[in-house]
């Protein structure tokens, strides 16, 4: 009797073996949600990190680009309820959800080198150690995050200075340091999710926004504003986050691919998005002429720099300890990275 119970529970600890390790090298399939389309930055991303998925385990990815499954607030919420296995929502929007992140909102804080910010975001710690705690309270294990272009402010009328941007209603993704900021630098801030930013300009609801150059073309951004200005106060950054349940529940094998094919299409971006600028600027002024391009001189730039002092101290005052220990550490990865 015994030794037939035995073999009777051996039998099912075998099949569950078998079913758990069939289960594990089982092929499947990954959602992954991006702000932008195929073709823009985020794309050309989530298409390499697929391509290197693909290439190297059994699963597939079904890419969702901007509008397909919302704006950014929703394919967040999808990514941290479980529907989505990948989201890539820029800090400009998880600011709402995770405050420190809104570190990359300090004016003057990532400098526009972006040889020097290929290194800082690859090596930084508290990018790379630091942030995994504050997204994992929230459900994400965050994987990368990368440059997308210095960031252009663009007008219905010319911006020299601060005093320019004075009763400028100014279309900012919706994260309070951004607020700050553009409150700092003379406008009217204005949140708004991206997909009424193109008809507020139209309609004049608004009349800025800021985004990096090759933004400013794919959208048509142009087509409704006049001037084109470059501060020197930002550079875009985006991340790519996994749901963290289903990140943990991946083999090792299988957590490996997923690192291994962020970091190839980081290399990737990285040198991708440098040119961009400088071509999709040359897009823009061939389209529409009339357009204005001014890159403000040091002199110009004085009043957005003493700004940055101010919306500084407001992220300290949001975050508290933390958010200060965040900031100091960037700054040490900005400096350790400089050569
Ligand atoms: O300004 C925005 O809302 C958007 N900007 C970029 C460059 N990517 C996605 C984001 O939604």
């Amino acid at each position: 009797m015994k030794s037939t119970v035995r073999a009777f529970f051996g039998g099912v600890a075998a099949s569950a073996i078998i079913i758990a390790s069939s289960l594990s090298a089982q092929a499947d399939s990954w959602k992954y949600a991006f702000e932008e389309s195929l073709t823009e930055v985020q794309g050309v991303y989530a298409t390499k990190f697929k391509e290197a998925i693909e290439a190297n385990s059994d699963h597939t990815i079904e890419l969702f680009p901007y509008g397909t499954l919302g704006e950014s607030a929703d394919i967040m919420e999808q990514a941290q309820a479980g529907i989505l296995q990948f989201v890539d929502q820029s800090p400009g929007f998880t600011g709402a959800l995770i405050p420190e992140a809104q570190v990359f909102f300090v004016p003057y804080l990532l400098p526009t080198d972006q040889d020097h910010l290929a290194r800082f975001y690859k090596q930084s710690k508290a990018i790379n150690e630091d942030f995994e705690g504050l997204y994992a309270d929230k459900g994400l294990e965050l994987l990368v995050m990368f440059p997308e272009g210095e960031v252009a402010m663009t007008t219905k009328s010319p911006v020299k200075s601060c005093a320019d941007l004075n009763e400028v209603k100014f279309r900012v993704m919706t994260n309070p340091l951004l607020v700050e900021s553009y409150k700092a630098f003379g406008a009217t801030p204005t949140p708004l999710p991206w997909g009424e930013v193109y008809g507020g300009l139209q309609t004049n609801i608004i009349q800025g926004q800021e985004n990096p150059t090759f933004f400013l073309f794919s959208t048509k951004i142009y087509e409704v504003t006049d001037h084109i200005t470059y501060t020197g106060h930002n550079n875009f950054t985006t991340a790519v986050m996994a749901n963290k349940d289903f990140y943990d529940g991946l083999s090792d094998a299988d957590k490996k691919v997923v690192e291994d094919a962020a970091a190839s299409a980081y290399d990737y971006i990285a040198e991708y998005q440098k040119s961009l600028a400088d071509s999709e600027l040359k897009k823009i002024t061939d389209a529409k002429p009339e357009m204005t391009v001014t890159v403000l001189t040091e002199e110009e730039r004085a009043c957005f720099k003493a700004a940055a002092a101010t919306v500084e101290a407001k992220f300290i005052e949001m975050t508290g300890d933390s958010g200060k220990a965040i900031l100091d550490q960037l700054k040490a990865d900005l400096e350790a990275t400089k050569n």
